[in-house]
């Protein structure tokens, strides 16, 4: 039991093999143990692995599950920081140890047929004893490990007893940027010794001709029966040609039914045939190159942590697909066995990354690294074995992956070299390894789009070596991780798609990544790192998927899905462009319904026939009278018919344009307006008609996001240091011009000379409608982008909710915009809020033409009208209350509600990990003027707020 300390991975285990279920009798060991957590490995209670033990006095624990969310420990997180000194290969003293019991019993007439304990995942180190004697140890967190039971085994009553070090040499090569939870966290089972202990299937399509090769090679002779394809019960070990066979793909996840049949056994298995190549610097499946529309996932459960059910890894299948995402890079160690499982079934490209990440030693500039360390060669190739044998069968795997972030070392190399060699049809995947010596393909992670654009064009910087060079040079380039999707964001999705789409080398990426790793908290809602009293801890940086804890889409997979959908649909001019993405099909799976919308309201609707890709003609439009408003076709893609993973009907894809102008808008007849409508101290307008407000006024700050707050020099840091958090606004004079009134202000920041002008104009037009036109002039020195341009006002608490007419449903951001349309929609203020776990920046409609904000009493309610647009936030707390919270839950409204009514925003960006803002997307200080009608709505209920309207939300 003093194995968790040396380089071995373990001993007395099985060789890896093939995760598959035969028919052979299992009995099912997960359920509830006897548990008891032991400070350290030698104070493990005296015997306690031996069969007579009482362990009356010992609490239960779950398994599988981790102990730390079972009220035993803490959790903790750390990205790249170990939580432990470099001091390999010892864990700390302090090293809680788990220490497990469980009775089982075995029908006597089984007994001596012997058995095999299999373990899916344990974390960090085990030992394991049946009926008191030692089977042996492993380490290797998210790897499976079995033991034979055989002489151990007894008939009747046994009692299995486990002691899992939480941490161990293992734990040195497991740094991933994730929670450190322990314990047995997938199942455990007993199986009786299969006869057909191994097997690899050989499934290959040959795109020239239509036909597939299937061979399997077995651990004892087997028969093969494919019913589909006329084999029934041919040797298995022979290649048998099939003149005719339906592919495999993410996109078409064909899988045929087979049997391996031997002594009395069978296995069931699906068999999908495809090919995966890299060829003339071309990532291929089947003949062709694909576009990988990936996320990097990880295992989580808000709950459960690592221990997910299945219905958790089919509802992140299901959630993918339907958001147009067609691969998935296993980050960082192989994912329950089941999960590729459905990844063949529903149809998702894998890259299948082991277990794997020395990340800590970058502290120390890599000294140490175990990666270039020979006394841990054996445990790097036992990880690449057991998940390489675990895995081979699985159709969805295309490409096998090294680990992560592990510096560069022989023991990569060594990984690699017997990877190709046991499999030598899938590509393998190393990003650290910048020179690509023992990768096939070149990857990178958050690499700026202007290196991108080079590498795409196979003129990225030279190696010294020009050997090394041209071998990179010549390979497909991905992208393991990208856009990192903290907070609010990423900002920038489609700069990169554009990419994508221009450069064929360019193959795609993964998002970083696919969920938040909140836990359930009592307090805090959702907890992060530090939320634990951690002595070390990387804060919410674990807060950074593209859904919710609770796997809630965020606004970045909204994006996403309409950045990558797989069908391009243009409108614009006298035609419709369709553009088909997918990489193998058709697009005969889908309908193509078109609504055409005056204002928000459908006017006409209907279906385009037999689109193929190219241009297709616009439909007939009804003739409008010549008052009408600005009208929008909207042309999507749907699903004809139910697919696996979404119903008939399910949007795929969408394209708008609009087919007649903004009108022009009549000047309206001024009126004089009063003086007494101002505070005469601020210059702030204090009401509109008989609605009390805090009147509009410049607004620079919003509250950073995580994109903000990141980079070398963070945009926050800057932000902060001009004071933008902190502007007073001065009033310079208040006077009447004409009928109008003009109040000057000048803002500026305690202890700065810089400052913005801004003069607003106030006209009274006929019908109570005040318009406002506000000059902005900054003065004295800008050189940074400014947050926000814009105005912020305030309204009676008793608004609760807005209709709006322009972009939505979801945020939108200048470099996050894709997926809002134009439309009508309404909310109330509480749906308007987007609950990012740290709170920050969020709920931004952009391109909102007007808006209606009412409360339930007549009268109550304001109607705003850009000229032509303006960015509208409407939320109950203040920028700085958001500013200043640090979970969800502290957000607390306030008697009021606050409106932002924005000129315009800074982009996003992706500067948490990655490149910041674009030029093209960062908001410059300049003179600005912006103009903006206010009215009192004086109906029962707001226009556009009417129920049932169509191209409505919430
Ligand atoms: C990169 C890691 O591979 C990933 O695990 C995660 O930590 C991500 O960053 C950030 O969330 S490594 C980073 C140094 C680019």
């Amino acid at each position: 039991m003093s194995e968790y300390r040396d380089f071995s991975p373990g001993s007395g285990r099985r060789a890896p093999r093939a995760a598959f279920a035969s028919d052979a009798p299992r009995i099912d060991l997960n359920g509830v143990w006897r548990f008891h957590l032991a400070p350290a490995p030698g104070a493990a209670p005296e015997g306690s692995h031996l069969p007579g033990f009482d362990d009356s006095g010992w609490g239960e624990l779950p398994v599988p599950a981790h102990w730390q969310l079972h009220g035993h420990g803490r959790p903790a997180y750390t990205n790249v920081v170990y939580p432990f000194p470099l001091d390999a290969p010892h864990p700390p003293d302090e090293n809680p140890t788990g220490c497990y019991r469980r009775e089982f019993e075995l029908d006597p007439q089984r007994a001596g047929r012997g058995g095999v304990l299999r373990f899916e995942g344990v974390d960090s180190f085990f030992t394991v004893w049946l009926n008191g004697r030692e089977l042996g140890c492993s380490a290797g967190s998210r790897l499976p490990a079995e033991f034979d039971v055989t002489g151990a085994l007894r008939a009747g009553r046994n009692v299995l007893a486990i002691r899992v070090t939480q941490w161990s040499a293992g734990s040195y090569l497991e740094d991933q940027d994730m929670w450190w939870l322990s314990g047995i966290f997938r199942d455990v089972v007993l199986l009786e010794p299969p006869v057909l202990n191994d097997f690899f299937v050989h499934a290959d399509y040959d795109h020239t001709t239509g036909g597939g090769t299937v061979r399997i090679e077995t651990s004892v002779p087997a028969t093969l029966t494919l019913p589909e394809l006329g084999l029934h019960g041919v040797p298995s070990d022979e290649p048998h040609s099939i003149p005719a066979v339906e592919p495999w793909t993410a996109e078409t996840p064909r899988l045929y039914d087979a049997e391996l049949a031997t002594g009395g056994e069978r296995v069931a298995l699906r068999i999908g045939f495809r090919t995966v190549r890299v060829e003339d610097g071309l990532l291929t499946v089947n003949g062709r190159p694909i576009r990988f529309r990936g996320v990097n996932r990880h295992e989580w459960h808000p709950e459960t942590g690592r221990a997910v059910s299945e219905e958790t890894m089919r509802a992140d299948i299901l959630l993918m697909k339907r958001h147009n995402v067609n691969a998935v890079r296993t980050s960082h160690y192989p994912p329950h066995p089941r999960f590729l499982e459905l990844c063949d079934e529903l149809g998702l490209w894998v890259v299948a990354e082991c277990d794997l990440e020395t990340h800590g030693y970058f502290f120390v500039d890599w000294r140490g690294n175990p990666s270039a360390d020979p006394r841990w060669r054996e445990a790097y190739l036992d990880r690449m074995r057991r998940m390489v044998e675990r895995d081979k069968n699985r159709p969805s795997v295309i490409m096998w992956s090294l680990g992560n972030e592990s510096g560069t070392g022989d023991n990569l190399r060594a990984m690699a070299e017997w990877t190709r060699e046991r499999d030598p049809s899938r590509p393998i995947h190393y990003e650290h390894d910048h020179d690509s010596t023992y990768a096939d393909v070149y990857s990178l992670m958050y690499p700026p789009v202007d290196e991108v654009d080079r590498i795409g064009r196979r003129e990225e910087e030279p190696l010294a070596d020009t050997a090394a060079d041209a071998h990179r040079r010549a390979l497909p380039f991905v992208l393991c991780e990208y856009a990192h999707a903290m907070g609010n964001g990423p900002g920038g999705l489609s700069d990169y798609e554009e990419l994508f789409d221009r450069h064929p080398r360019c193959q795609g990426g993964f998002v970083w990544e696919w969920i938040d790793h909140g836990i359930v908290h009592p307090e805090h809602g959702h907890a992060y790192g530090g939320d634990f009293d951690e002595e070390v801890h990387d804060g919410n940086f674990v807060i950074d998927g593209l859904v919710f804890p609770d796997r809630t889409p965020s606004p970045g997979l909204i994006e996403y899905k309409k950045v990558i959908e797989p069908v391009r649909i243009s409108v614009g001019g006298d035609a419709i462009r369709i553009e088909n993405r997918h990489d193998f099909r058709d697009l005969s799976h889908l309908a193509f319904p078109w609504t055409c919308e005056e204002e928000g309201v459908v006017v006409a609707e209907g279906v385009l026939e037999d689109v193929t890709p190219g241009e297709v003609p616009l439909p007939k439009l009804p003739e409008l009278p010549e008052n009408a408003g600005e009208t929008w076709l909207t042309v999507r893609a749907v699903l004809a018919a139910a697919e696996p993973w979404a119903p008939a009907g399910h949007e795929v894809a969408w394209g708008q344009g609009r087919v007649r102008p903004v009108p022009a808008r009549p000047r309206r007849p001024r009126r004089d307006l009063d003086l007494d409508a101002f505070d005469p101290l601020t210059g702030r307008l204090r009401a509109v008609g008989g609605l009390a407000v805090a009147g509009p006024r410049l607004d620079l700050w919003r509250a950073p996001t995580d994109n903000d707050r990141g980079g070398p020099l963070p945009d926050e840091r800057v932000w902060r240091g001009a004071g933008l958090d902190r502007l007073r606004h001065r009033l310079v004079g208040i006077e009447r011009d004409g009928g109008d009134v003009v109040v000057r202000t000048r803002v500026a920041a305690a202890g700065h000379d810089r400052a913005m002008s801004a003069t607003y104009r106030w006209s009274a037009e006929e019908g109570g409608r005040l318009r406002l036109e506000l000059g902005v002039e900054p003065e004295g020195e800008w050189n940074f982008a400014l947050p926000r341009l814009g105005l912020r006002m305030e309204l009676p608490s008793g608004i609760d909710r807005v209709a709006w007419y322009g972009g939505g449903p979801g945020e939108a951001y200048a470099d996050s915009r894709q997926a809002a349309r134009i439309g009508r929609y309404a909310m109330t203020v509480e749906e308007m809020q987007i609950p990012y776990v740290f709170p920050q920046e969020n709920g931004n409609r952009m391109d909102v033409r007007w808006a209606e904000l009412t409360g339930g009493d007549p009268g109550h309610g304001l109607r705003i009208e850009g000229e032509p647009v303006f960015g509208l936030t409407v939320r109950r707390w203040t920028s700085e209350d958001l500013d200043a919270a640090r979970h969800h839950a502290e957000l607390v409204p306030r008697e009021a509600v606050y409106v932002n009514l924005d000129l315009a925003q800074n982009g996003l960006g992706t500067a948490s990990c990655g490149p910041g803002v674009l030029p093209a997307y960062r908001l410059t200080a300049r003179p600005a003027t912006f103009a903006l009608t206010f009215a009192q709505v004086t109906g029962q209920r707001s226009r556009g707020a009417m129920p049932g309207m169509p191209g409505t939300a919430g």
